[in-house]
């Protein structure tokens, strides 16, 4: 099945006791046993939901794997992940990704032992030189949060195959409708569902897509144990949101290009950062692994001083100022002060995440209105 197909009907079966085509929101924590033991499957809601194993399976079948597990939050999926290592085991991250993965990884695992590096995985030869034979786990971000910087998926996988080291992509930015990180090699991809996914800025929840039975299992022991699962009416939702997703994205990549091209000549503008400019680092990278490069962007105003960013913020009518992305209304974001300000300055500093950077998360309005906003706030 083509995506657009997999989009509408992935996951999903008319409901066997009524032939309702859309699954219905299974509002329940338990199921009746006729005898203990024998159930239909579901036994209680923290493991298994009918509305949830919908969602579970459209997922997977968006990233062309066997398994999805859903969780609570976007957070509570990297959580899970994390959980499947041990005190002295390693970690190579990305440098410049979702202050909150950023957070967790330092705040909360580092003090259980957990070891993580930092480095710039734009350049793989970076990665191999910090592996180790303690490292376990690779985690990418790509197209990264904010700057997107693009990681070639392909050429990490041929560092950690065969190596007892697991790689992890959130494919948040992208979404499974413009990158499949498993068909380069991934054994995890991780998704915040609250953003592209979701599309609608109605819901928070995270994913995880594996195709190793085992893996799912650990995995699915973790989401049981330790209990961040969605709610049947989230789940609904994002159901609902994924039937959209090809035509979402083929306008957040339309309206993309139109903004980062529009950004790009703008006299007051510094640097842009979206992987379909010819001028990015990696747009070759991008190129070979994407299929469209999506709605996210950041960029500097000419100068790089605060003052000037405040007040395109505040000047801004129809880019609302929020934290999150990848819903239908354009929303822009000041990373060193919201979704970034959990990395330290100096750290934020080499990564690009300058005072002045600022990041849009382009929407499906009409591209002449954005456009028209823009050169307002600009002027
Ligand atoms: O917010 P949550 O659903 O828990 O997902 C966390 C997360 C993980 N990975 C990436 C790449 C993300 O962008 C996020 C959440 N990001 C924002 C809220 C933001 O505005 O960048």
């Amino acid at each position: 099945m083509n995506f657009a197909t997999k989009a509408v009907h992935a996951g999903v079966e008319p409901d066997p006791s009524t032939g309702a085509i859309m699954t219905p929101i299974f509002q329940t924590s338990t199921y009746v046993q006729a005898a203990p033991g024998d159930h239909k499957g579901y036994e209680y809601s923290r493991t298994h939901n009918p509305t949830r194993t919908a969602l579970q399976k459209a997922l997977a079948a968006l990233e062309n794997g066997r398994h999805g597990l859903c969780f609570a939050t976007g957070m509570a999926s990297i959580d899970a992940v994390v959980k499947l290592l041990k005190p002295g085991d390693e970690v190579v991250s990305t440098n410049d990704l979702y202050g909150g993965t950023y957070r967790i990884f330092t705040k909360i695992f580092e003090p259980f032992g957990i070891r993580f590096k930092f480095v710039d995985m734009e350049d793989p030869a970076n990665v191999a030189a910090a592996i180790t034979d303690k490292t376990r786990l690779v985690w990418v971000e790509t197209p990264t949060n904010p700057t997107l910087r693009i990681v070639d998926i392909a050429a990490i996988a041929k560092l950690t195959k065969g190596k007892n080291i697991l790689l992890a992509v959130d494919n948040t930015f992208a979404s499974p409708a413009l990158q499949n990180p498993m068909d380069l090699g991934a054994d995890i991809v991780m998704h915040s569902v609250t953003k592209f996914l979701g599309g609608h800025s109605d819901v928070v929840m995270g994913a995880l897509v594996v195709n190793d039975d085992a893996l799912a299992e650990r995995l699915a022991f973790i989401q049981n144990s330790c209990g961040a699962t969605p709610g049947p009416q989230d789940c609904f939702l994002v159901l609902r949101g994924l039937k959209t997703l090809h035509l979402r994205m083929e306008r957040h990549c339309a309206n993309g290009q139109a903004v980062a091209e529009f950004l790009a000549q703008h006299p007051k503008v510094g640097k842009v950062y979206w992987p379909g400019l010819p001028g990015h680092p990696n747009h070759a990278v991008a190129k070979r692994q994407m299929r469209g490069f999506g709605g996210m962007m950041s960029f500097t105003i000419k100068g790089d001083n605060m003052e000037d960013a405040l007040h395109f913020l505040r000047t801004c009518k129809l880019f609302s100022l929020a934290e999150s992305l990848g819903g239908v209304e354009s929303l822009m974001g000041h990373p060193a002060s919201m979704t970034h300000a959990s990395i330290p300055r100096e750290e934020r500093q080499r990564t690009g995440v300058t005072d002045s950077l600022i990041r849009l998360s382009v929407g499906v309005e009409d591209a002449a209105d954005l456009l028209a906003d823009l050169q307002a706030a600009l002027g």
